[in-house]
């Protein structure tokens, strides 16, 4: 997939990634060598589904629901779609969008009936999804050094300890940084993660300066051939504007230790806030420059259409997206396998 978690040393037919191999593990019962993948593929689709049910049950089950018995598409039909679209989160401009273009397809003929609609929204929100993705500027040699951000309770530390699990289990060495040095119970949280997974944390006093904390744990990383350094931030200071100057600081400190680091600036966004999400990603691309995006909690949303809406929106790639509290449950973003575990 995106080559974040490739083994370090390739066994024979290593899976590509952590969650394949989460995934092999649990399809060990497959009937034939030929049917593995298929199953694999399959057991990983049922796995989204479950985590993304809200979404389908408020998105496309009403959509259908609409559908129903229909055969033509006509006006009402479109203006009842308009809603059902933007309940689930999707953005007044993108259904907009994708209704003007479903209706002159409709003018023109090209839209004959429901089933092909239903197909055109589907593959509009494929294309929506799939536009962003490209692959993380790993470095040459030296770490992958990741900065994880987002306001308070997104789900950073969460996202990171999942994180290290998979990196760890890919073979990579990974070096957690407790750079949210705010609130003292982030502290602790990184470690019991740290111990979880098995990976090295490197941590000061609460109250520390964060990017001094930085700074410490990239000499300190220096050497000991660290494959990827994971930088949990605060969520929460005194004012945002302290919050942005911070990270700011933060990602120029890191530059100045290890020149080309951060790799990569994550933005977290909690789905189950909707559209905040996007005054949240357009505040910390400006300030700090995002490369990549996780949405967390989809778990707990029927508005997973956000997804979508953010894709529209921006040009930075969703990598990840959380489906529940568990380790296993932060999946890597594959446009088609949503839009599959959405729409079947
Ligand atoms: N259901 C669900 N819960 C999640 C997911 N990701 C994180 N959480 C939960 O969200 C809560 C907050 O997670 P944290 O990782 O502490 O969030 P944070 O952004 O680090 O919070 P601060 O450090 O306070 O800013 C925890 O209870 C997590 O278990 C997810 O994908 N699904
Ligand atoms: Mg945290």
């Amino acid at each position: 997939m995106l080559g974040w978690f490739k083994k370090k040393k390739e066994k024979n037919k290593a899976p590509d990634t952590a969650a394949d191999t989460l995934e092999s593990q649990e399809s060990q019962t497959a009937p034939s060598p030929a049917a593995a993948p298929e199953v694999k593929s399959e057991g990983l689709i049922k796995r989204l589904k479950k985590g993304l049910h809200k979404t389908r049950e408020s998105l496309i089950k009403r959509v259908d629901a609409l559908f129903l018995g229909k055969k033509e598409i006509d006006a009402d039909l479109l203006d009842e779609l308009e809603e059902v679209l933007i309940t689930a989160d999707l953005g007044v401009q993108t259904v907009t969008e994708m209704l003007e273009e479903a209706k002159n397809q409709v003018d023109r003929k090209e839209l004959a009936d429901i089933s092909a609609l239903r197909a055109f929204l589907r593959d509009k929100m494929t294309g929506y999804l799939s536009d962003n993705q490209r692959p993380a500027e790993k470095p040459d040699s030296g770490p992958f050094v990741i900065m994880v951000l987002g306001v308070n309770g997104v789900g950073k530390t969460t996202t990171i300890g999942k994180l290290a699990h998979k990196f760890k289990e890919s073979g990579n060495k990974v070096l957690l940084v407790a750079a949210d040095t705010f609130r003292a119970a982030a502290i602790d949280q990184l470690k019991i993660w740290g111990e979880r997974t098995g990976v090295e944390v490197s941590c000061q006093k609460p109250g520390a300066d964060p990017s001094s904390v930085v700074f410490d744990a990239l000499e300190y990383a220096n050497n000991r051939n660290f494959d990827v350094i994971l930088v949990d931030t605060a969520g929460r200071l005194h004012t945002q504007v302290n919050l942005i100057e911070e990270l700011k600081k933060i990602k120029r400190v890191m530059n100045r230790k290890c020149p080309g680091a951060p790799h990569e600036v994550m933005l977290v966004l909690d789905a189950t806030t909707g559209q905040n999400a996007l005054s949240q990603t357009k505040l910390f691309n400006e300030a700090v420059e995002l490369t990549a995006l996780t949405l967390t909690k989809l778990d707990g949303t029927a508005k997973g259409g956000i997804v979508v809406n953010i894709c529209r929106e921006f040009t930075i790639p969703i990598r990840f997206i959380g489906v529940g509290e568990q380790m296993a449950d932060l999946r890597d973003f594959d446009a088609h396998d949503f839009i599959k575990a959405i729409f079947t």
